[in-house]
């Protein structure tokens, strides 16, 4: 091995921590904002919870599991275009061959909206979305696809075979109407003040599932937790309870996750903490399918 090769690393990218067996997560990055409606900069999200990623502990005490032996793709970020649909495109077909290839899709946005070109690919998928908001306006400031309005598209587009919204707290009269329906189940903070209680219906909702991706926009934690997101929204989830909801999954078969709408330039660091660490326990959980 050259000097080069053993003292310069290829950061911000999270590269494969051993070479010794094929990956099995693939990371990218989505720098995309564009139709953010109220803070914008989550495009340097990506770097931003690479960087932090870099800087946490990597052992899973909780799922017993060491990241340093978990081979990790980094395949870098996303061409930037400001256009919402060609985004969209590229990051389906970019999760479908990550699926293709039998690998997991460990995705940073980026406002929300990637969410509705990944989903896509995957075919009748149990979609998990911890999200302050519930994104399903009819249409948000002129725009019918925005990281308002995607999971609306999304459903009536027939992508979704079940979906279950937790850390609910932040939508209009219509869009509560919009998700009172038999495939969709809302654990709204309300139901999650008994954690204990919030997390069986979760486990039982899932109980049914076969593949099941995983959205979280940061905006479902209390500011107080993680100030730094795209529209901050009170009385959200503490760190505790979001991790809880997480090892719930560890029973299941993760297909995919994307973290998103963390604004790096509102951060004081503990919001990209945060970001770090649900990233380090959801790649312990797909690691383990
Ligand atoms: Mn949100």
């Amino acid at each position: 091995m050259s000097k080069r090769e053993f003292y310069l690393s290829n950061e911000p990218l999270i590269t494969n921590l051993s070479n010794n067996h094929k990956d099995k997560i693939n990371i990218f990055g989505v720098p995309f904002d564009a139709t953010s409606t109220y803070r914008i900069g989550s495009r340097f999200a990506p770097n931003a919870i690479r960087e932090a990623f870099q800087n946490i502990e990597i052992y899973s005490k909780r799922l017993e599991k060491d990241l340093e032996n978990v081979n990790i793709k980094d395949l870098g970020n996303l061409a930037k275009v400001g256009d919402i649909n060609e985004m969209n495109k590229m990051v389906e077909e970019i999760t479908r061959e990550i699926i293709t290839d039998g690998k997991i899709p460990a995705i940073l946005g980026g406002d929300h909206s990637l969410t509705n070109g990944s989903v896509r690919a995957i075919n009748n998928c149990t979609l998990v979305v911890f999200d302050a908001h519930l994104d399903c306006r009819d249409e948000f400031e002129g725009l019918k696809l925005s990281h308002a309005t995607f999971l609306r598209r999304l459903y009536e587009d027939g992508c979704i075979s079940n979906l279950i919204h937790i850390g609910t707290r932040a939508a209009t009269k219509d869009e509560w109407d919009f998700v009172n329906k038999d495939d969709i189940t809302i654990i709204d903070m309300e139901k999650i003040y008994d954690l204990n209680t919030g997390l069986k219906r979760f486990k039982d909702t899932l109980s049914s599932s076969n593949d099941i991706y995983v959205s979280i926009d940061l905006d479902v934690m209390d500011p107080a937790f993680a100030p730094a997101v795209g529209n901050p929204e009170a009385n959200g989830m503490s760190s505790r309870e979001i991790l809880e909801f997480i090892y719930c999954l560890d029973d299941f078969k993760l297909t995919g996750f994307d973290i998103v709408e963390l604004i790096p330039t509102y951060d004081n660091g503990s919001t990209s903490a945060l970001a770090a660490k649900l990233l380090s326990e959801l790649i312990c959980i797909a690691d383990k399918r």
